[in-house]
């Protein structure tokens, strides 16, 4: 098999010299047969003018900054190789890795790798609690759509094969996650990687970056209609449990005697059980045996959280806003049924 692994530059003049020269010898040390395709968007620091004095790579330059995923896609139109890759020129990404990834599907046992961070033996070196912060946030939203636990990497490869006939454009920087959504794929590997914040040249991430990550998020639930699914069936239990909490709280109160805030309590607490149990069975597909116990508990936590989130947003609307507070219950009622799904998607019943 051949490799045909990109890099995008923009303004990498410090790190692209040292970055080739160090992959071309991964490619003979380890007898890969590999090709480099630089894709460079006209970077005012004269990255392209030092890529032309380098040999052995191909090089794509671009009139001006249009994207990294557009980068990526431009460079594997050029690419000869059957396996597509793509690594980060600002030297975060180890190179000795190339060949794991490599071979991982040359010898079959999967069409598609990703360098991980977040998997086992995995880790990011040098980055602020920020910066954690938002990449954790962004990983945990997209565990709607995927199991693989860091679907944020610049550094990964597939089958060329995957792709074919797919329509792929994302907007933004996050194109593995698109390929995750719409590549046909048997087998998806995490290998783990050290991430080593950049030490040279500066971070072209930034807020709108987000913003495109979130449209893009969006944008994919007509690829998964199971999430969409999920999320109905979900609001159907929720309606449910709401029946079957009045009309406990109705009969302990009223045929049993009970005092009516303590069968307020009873009924809260059979309603969310029951709820458990069928978003478990029936959302979500789970065994009931499987983790019940924790997963309960988890459950709950997000319920209480919910709840929390409902009252916040019935506040912020009715005394903010001015809106009546009907309309602003039923407003947040949305909200909150927004956060639980997701709560209990990505966390409960992620695995
Ligand atoms: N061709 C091209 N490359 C880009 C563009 N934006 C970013 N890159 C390159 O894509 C890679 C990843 O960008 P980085 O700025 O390192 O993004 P990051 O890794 O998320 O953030 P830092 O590591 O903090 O810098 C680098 O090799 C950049 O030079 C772009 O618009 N066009
Ligand atoms: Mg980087």
């Amino acid at each position: 098999m051949k490799l045909s692994l990109v890099i995008p530059t923009y303004n990498e003049k410090e790190n692209i010299q040292k970055l080739i020269k160090k992959i071309q010898e991964e490619f003979k040390e380890n007898e890969i047969d590999g090709e480099i395709i630089v894709v460079d968007d006209n970077s005012p620091d004269g990255t392209g003018k030092i890529l032309e004095e380098i040999k052995n790579i191909k090089i794509i330059h671009r009139k001006g900054k249009l994207g990294l995923s557009s980068a990526v896609l431009d460079g594997w139109k050029l690419a000869d190789g059957n396996v597509l890759g793509v690594m980060d020129a600002d030297l975060s990404h180890p190179t000795e890795k190339i060949k794991e990834l490599f071979w991982t599907i040359e010898k079959g046992e999967a069409d598609f790798t990703i360098g991980s961070r977040y998997i086992k033996g995995g880790k990011i070196e040098g980055w602020n609690l920020k910066r954690k912060l938002m990449s954790k946030s962004a990983t945990l939203l997209a565990r709607v759509y995927t199991k693989v636990k860091d679907p944020m990497t610049g550094f990964f490869m597939i089958k060329r094969d995957c792709i074919k006939n797919k329509e792929i454009s994302p907007k933004g920087f996050k194109i593995l996650l698109e390929l995750i959504i719409k590549a046909d794929y048997k087998k998806i590997k995490e290998i783990p990687i050290t991430f080593i914040n950049r030490v040279e040249g500066k971070s072209k991430a930034g807020t709108k970056e987000i913003l495109y990550y979130i449209k893009n998020l969006v944008g994919y639930l007509p690829y998964k209609k199971n999430v969409i699914k999920e999320f109905f069936k979900f609001a159907i239990v929720g309606g449910i449990g709401m029946i079957i909490n009045i009309l406990i709280l109705y009969l302990l109160t009223e045929k049993v005697g009970i005092y009516y805030m303590l069968s307020a309590t009873i009924s809260f607490i059979v309603a969310m059980t029951s709820n458990f149990v069928l978003n478990k069975v029936w959302t979500f597909k789970e065994n009931i045996k499987l983790n019940a116990g924790k997963k309960y508990m988890q459950f709950g936590l997000v319920s209480i959280s919910a709840l929390i989130i409902n009252l916040v947003f019935l506040y912020l609307f009715t005394e903010i806003f001015g809106i009546y507070y009907i309309i602003s219950q039923i407003l947040a009622i949305g909200f909150a049924l927004i956060i639980n799904f997701l709560g209990n998607k990505i966390w409960t019943f992620s695995k």
